[in-house]
């Protein structure tokens, strides 16, 4: 039986990529945080928290110590490094604890693997935000790198330092560049899901107004699920690799609000510029969007679309599902939990 270690199972990947490998007959060993409270509701909804082959292991990632006897103790020989402080807003006010967790805790776990097994496989969870300020689009595998965030310059130094012990010891260290991906799993913090999560709130009476930050940035948005599948694949072939995975189709967040909306058959119009826009209920002229200038961010990413050619051909990874297809998933998603006035 193959064992595998995830890091970040409370969060959206670690929870669909640990369903993933209990499918496939993996032993899984998945970390968490110790809190106050712990919250498992994402594995919960998926209905493996009580899976056989699925142990919940406490870990902090700034703790090298605790690294090394997650190795020594779990016998994994795949470790998929998806915990992060991973919010790009909180990153402004959280520097160096994003820098701490973010970026020096994927050197831990790369420290643990040549000390106590140099032939674990290793994946890091490597993002589009390193491209950041545009360079070039599609942006792909040799597009260079411009951060805009301290998220961004953290994740850099993570890719860098996978790159750099394949290079210096040979470990076999993939480097994940994931575009945005979402699910009905998202947390509410990023914009897809607070949108879906506020159109089903507008929809039932309980929220008046949806209330965000720059409209302009544009994302390529795609399916978490398969996301994952495409994770595993990379520790699966000969040589280990860096890939982009991304749709290679570009929205604004305006676009999306107007499809999340569409999806609860509400049909959205814009009127204004800038912090004055606002977006107006087609139907009965209420205004159900407007911006609020705290949700701006002192540095944005503009323009993000990616090129997954490299995935395609070397692991026959392919997105299938589209926009409009994950948004209709995530809005009706928020509109049978919001019914059930679920807390999650
Ligand atoms: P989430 O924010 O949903 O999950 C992050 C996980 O990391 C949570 O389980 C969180 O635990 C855990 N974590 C945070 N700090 C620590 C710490 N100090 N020690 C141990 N665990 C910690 O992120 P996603 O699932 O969306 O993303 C997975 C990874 O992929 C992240 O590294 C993210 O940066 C990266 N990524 C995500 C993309 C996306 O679009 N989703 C795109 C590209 C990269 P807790 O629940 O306790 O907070
Ligand atoms: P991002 O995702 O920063 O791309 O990082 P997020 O959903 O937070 O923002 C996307 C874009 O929407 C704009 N925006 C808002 N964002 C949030 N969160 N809240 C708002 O109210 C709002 N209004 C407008 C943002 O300015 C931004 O341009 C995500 C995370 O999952 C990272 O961990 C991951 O690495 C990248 O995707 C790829």
């Amino acid at each position: 039986m193959k064992t595998a270690l995830i890091t970040g199972i409370s969060g959206q990947d670690g929870a669909y990529l640990a369903e993933l490998l209990l499918s496939k007959g993996y032993r899984v060993f998945g970390t968490y945080r110790r809190t106050s409270s712990v919250n498992f509701w994402r594995i919960e909804e998926l209905g493996i928290h009580q899976h056989p082959n699925l142990t919940l292991v406490e870990f902090d990632l700034t703790d090298m110590g605790s690294a090394i006897r997650l190795l020594q103790t779990t016998g994994a020989t795949e470790v998929y490094n998806l915990a992060a402080q991973s919010f790009v807003g909180v990153s402004f006010d959280q520097p160096a604890t994003t820098a701490h967790i973010t970026g020096v805790g994927a050197l831990h776990l790369l420290e643990a693997i040549r000390v106590i097994n140099p032939k674990i496989r290793f994946y890091q969870a490597s993002t589009s935000e390193m491209f950041g300020k545009v360079q070039a689009v599609p942006q792909k595998e040799d597009t260079p790198f411009y951060p805009r965030s301290p998220y961004g310059v953290a994740k850099l130094y993570a890719h860098w330092i996978t790159v750099n012990y394949r290079e210096s010891y040979g470990i076999f260290g993939c480097s994940g560049i994931l575009f945005n991906h979402e699910s009905p799993l998202r947390g509410r913090e990023f914009v897809t899901r607070k949108i879906t999560d506020s159109v089903a709130k507008i929809k039932l009476g309980k929220l008046d107004v949806l209330e965000l930050g720059n409209l302009d940035a544009k994302r390529d948005w795609g399916f978490a699920k398969e996301y994952v599948e495409g994770m595993w694949r990379m520790l699966q072939v000969d040589e280990p690799d860096t890939y982009v995975l991304a749709t290679n189709r570009t929205v604004t967040v305006r676009d999306f609000v107007s499809l999340a909306f569409a999806a609860a058959d509400v049909t959205i119009e814009w009127k204004g510029k800038d912090e004055g826009e606002t977006g107006i209920c087609a139907q009965t002229g209420r205004t159900l969007v407007r911006i609020n200038p705290k949700f701006y961010r002192p540095a944005e990413v503009d323009l993000l679309i990616g090129d997954a050619t490299r995935a395609f051909d070397k692991l026959g990874w392919k997105p299938e599902t589209s926009l409009e297809a994950l948004c209709r998933m995530m809005v009706e998603a928020d509109l049978r939990r919001n019914e059930r006035d679920a807390s999650f």
